[in-house]
């Protein structure tokens, strides 16, 4: 009996022992080293954030935001944030809700580092017989927020054509520039094309210069200084019209000219011509060198007429079009599904030239 008692006693004890030892080991220090473990780790990891920060930083200054600034008009033409000329040369995309898979970070970059493009404009056609859904504006802020990354300018193109008078969907585009505006007002890569081509029974006295004053005073009201430019009549080419009657009380603004240069030669290059003797500060907005229907032959005795000109006077330009479409104005040969990294012989003709151009 004295045996039972004692061995009980004995196994009693163990346990206490066993519970302590098990209780000390899992408090303070145990828990402290975990925590030094998280310690360690927020540390390396705010080491790398911060490495990544300057070599994100380092990376920003070295691209074309990053180096030119916030960007200007001064009479003819844009200036960067030390007043220096600044001539604006990219691509724009196709229509966002055909071809949205060029809207992708590896296709600006490669752009940017591979061709030299300092900007990218954003096509979303705004009548909804072609496609229009508010759901675009989301690819629109994709590719701006890619464009921003990347240290590229952005153009915001508000695409009207089929619905040829802007003031039809007037208050769409106010409620879309609206958006814009309050989310990007402090970026300093934000450009808005306020209608891409007005055409049709439009004038622009009558029409598209109040349009324009509307929407503009709008994006005012949030974004004071950003370069806005304004679609001209006859699918943005009478910049000789409005270099008459321009739009008053407004700094940084800008008129498009868009040429086809297979359709459009001399007598387009003569109203850009006028416009650039009276001092109307004009973007090529959208040009390329087929016909005026994106497609046909490619006109390159007109092609090298028309960058002379604009070379000569710093005009910006951005060609028509980000696609793999058959087409002649799709930069990207048809037989190439890639979204980045193409060889030569994976861009169009059209592709091949642009790339030329801009490595002149
Ligand atoms: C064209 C596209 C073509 C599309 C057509 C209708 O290249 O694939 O079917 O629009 O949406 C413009 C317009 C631009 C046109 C282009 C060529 O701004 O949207 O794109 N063009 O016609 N103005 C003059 C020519």
């Amino acid at each position: 009996m004295k045996k039972v008692i004692t061995a009980i006693v004995l196994i009693v004890i163990l346990t206490g022992i066993v519970i302590l030892v098990n209780q000390t080991k899992s408090t303070a220090p145990h828990e402290e080293s975990n925590d030094n473990t998280v310690e360690n780790s927020e540390n390396s990891t705010n080491e790398e954030i911060n490495q990544n920060n300057n070599e994100q930083n380092k990376e920003i200054s070295n691209t074309p935001v990053g180096i030119h600034g916030k960007l200007s008009v001064k009479e003819t033409n844009i200036v960067d944030k030390n007043g220096e000329t600044m001539q604006l040369k990219g691509v724009s995309t196709h229509g966002l809700q055909w071809f949205p898979q060029y809207v992708s970070k590896d296709t600006f970059e490669f752009m940017r580092d591979e061709w030299g493009i300092n900007v990218v404009r954003l096509a979303m056609y705004t009548d909804p017989n072609v496609g229009y859904t508010k759901e675009l504006h989301n690819k629109v802020k994709e590719g701006i927020n890619y464009a921003t990354e990347l240290g590229l300018y952005v153009i915001v193109d508000w695409h009207i054509l089929s619905d040829g008078n802007p003031n039809t969907y007037k208050t769409q585009a106010i409620e879309f520039f609206k958006e814009i505006a309050n989310e990007y007002k402090d970026n300093e890569n934000i450009i808005y094309e306020i209608c891409n081509e007005p055409n049709g029974n439009v004038t622009w006295t009558k029409d598209i210069k109040p349009y324009a004053e509307d929407v503009i005073k709008e994006i005012r009201k949030i974004d004071s200084d950003s370069i806005i430019i304004c679609g001209t009549p006859t699918w943005s080419q009478d910049v000789d019209v409005v270099a008459k009657d321009r739009i008053e009380g407004y700094e940084n603004i800008m008129y498009a000219l868009h040429f086809y240069a297979a359709t459009h030669t001399d007598w387009i290059r003569n109203k850009a011509q006028q416009a650039i003797d009276s001092k109307l500060p004009i973007f090529v907005s959208e040009f390329s060198i087929c016909d005026a229907s994106g497609n046909g032959a490619i006109d390159y005795d007109q092609a090298e007429k028309w960058m002379s000109l604009l070379n000569e006077n710093n005009i910006s330009f951005v060609i028509w079009n980000l696609s793999n479409k058959q087409e002649t104005s799709s930069i990207i040969s048809s037989s190439s599904n890639k979204t980045a990294d193409w060889l030569e012989e994976e861009l169009s003709e059209t592709g091949k030239w642009f790339v030329q151009q801009l490595q002149k």
